[in-house]
């Protein structure tokens, strides 16, 4: 489908921004110099940079998917639900979010502030760097987006309004298909290499398994908890090195937000972070990167807790005890397991793999996958008896062990 909009470029990017007064003072058009740096799967990224060293970041929605080409059609609205999650997010932890500069719903193009020297965390993790801390400030972002943007906070009618207003099918049809549905059958989306077809056979062939599956699509296509992030995975984290040695992180690319399972979020998390310690595992890094790899779960959900324990006194219902929030974040730590197991396999197995996994020598990526899909599967299965982040890093202790000594499984 080709754009009845303008498709911007790096050439005409300058005289865009100088066109549009919503971005006037940000950056000086004149002077600017623009990459497009867009490497994700759908959009075109332009960071630019002028000559005094200010800068911004458009993001234009192509209409289709970048990765697939003009076959795949897809609306370039998402860019809406991208401002949206943007938006919000720079009003409730604007210290965990790229600044918000506004929507051009015309052309497409969300602009944003350009996190100059700023690194995707996935390629820092498969290069071995730790950021101790960030684990924690994803777990702040996403209790923060549950907690302001759901019943805990807003009354029904607005809760109403907004689940409307942030309806998101065609994005959402994307996970409920690429994640729920497409590895667990034959389909022209999978892909993976031969050694693990016994593997996915055998996730194939588990009706437990299977029905699992389908029961957290079904959470995942009904549950409109609140606003989430769609698909917070380690691409869609930016981090830095502080001067004085801390680091920070910046969650981006909330084009999948809709009102949602609050679980999928961290889950998103956890089945990336799955990914990186299959990685670092078969690589064989130093200690100290693996420990610090086997802690960023826990790290996240700790964070996570005691932000929505800490908001929690400020709710204005008090239809929510405190035994409800006990309850409630139990069954979210089972959620996000599941859902984690979910955002992994499908990285192993369907379209839109993740560059931990494949980026790896043959012989490593067979075990790393084989890590991940074991690993995955028994979260996803056996949620609810292992309930906590501990007892999924013991799933992933035992299976790695199992895979680093040479046994099939099969
Ligand atoms: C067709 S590619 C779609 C994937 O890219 C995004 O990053 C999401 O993870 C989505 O599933
Ligand atoms: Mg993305």
């Amino acid at each position: 489908m080709a754009a009845d909009y303008e498709i911007l470029t790096p050439d005409t990017v300058p005289a865009y921004i100088a066109s549009k007064p919503h971005l006037a003072g940000i950056v000086d058009a004149s002077t600017l110099e623009v990459a497009e740096v867009g490497d994700g799967n759908l959009n075109l990224v332009f960071v630019c940079r002028d000559a005094d060293g200010r800068g911004i970041c458009l993001k234009q929605s192509l209409p289709y998917v970048r990765l697939v080409g003009e076959a795949w059609p897809l609306t370039p609205e998402r860019v809406i639900a991208e401002a949206r999650g943007l938006a919000i997010a720079d009003e409730l932890t604007p210290h965990l979010v790229p600044r918000f500069y506004g929507i051009d719903a015309e052309q497409h193009v969300v602009a944003m502030e350009n996190l100059m020297g700023w690194e995707i965390w996935r390629g820092k993790l498969n290069d071995g760097f730790i950021h101790r801390g960030v684990g924690a400030l994803m777990g702040e972002y996403v209790a923060n987006l549950a907690f302001h943007t759901s019943y805990f906070a807003l009354n029904q009618m607005e809760v109403k309004k907004r689940t409307a207003e942030a309806i998101n099918p065609e994005l959402c049809q994307i996970t409920e298909d690429l994640v729920f549905t497409e590895p667990y059958i034959e389909h022209d989306n999978n892909s993976f290499v031969d050694e693990i077809a016994p593997e996915v056979n055998a996730l194939r062939t588990d009706q437990w398994l299977r029905g699992e599956v389908g029961m957290l699509k079904f959470k995942f296509m009904t549950a409109a908890e609140a606003l989430v992030h769609g698909d917070l995975h380690t691409g869609s984290v930016m981090v830095t090195m502080r001067d004085d040695g801390t680091a920070d992180a910046r969650a981006i690319d909330p084009e999948f937000a809709y009102y949602g399972p609050v679980g999928f979020d961290l889950g998103a998390l956890f089945g990336n972070y799955l990914a990186a310690r299959a990685r670092a595992e078969v690589l064989d890094r130093p200690a100290e990167f693996k420990d610090w790899l086997a802690g960023l779960a826990q790290e996240t959900w700790d964070a996570f807790e005691a932000e929505m324990r800490r908001l929690w006194p400020t709710r204005p219902y008090d239809t929510w005890t405190d035994s409800f929030l006990d309850a409630w974040l139990t069954q979210i730590q089972k959620d996000a397991l599941g859902f984690g197991g979910c955002k992994a396999i499908r990285r192993i197995i369907g379209i839109a793999k993740v560059s931990d996994i494949q980026e790896l020598p043959h012989e490593e990526h067979v075990k790393a996958a084989t890590i991940v899909l074991r690993t995955a599967a028994t979260w996803i299965k056996d949620r609810n008896r292992l309930a906590t982040v501990a007892a999924s890093n013991g799933v992933f202790d035992d299976v790695a062990a199992a895979v680093m000594s040479g046994s099939t499984g099969h």
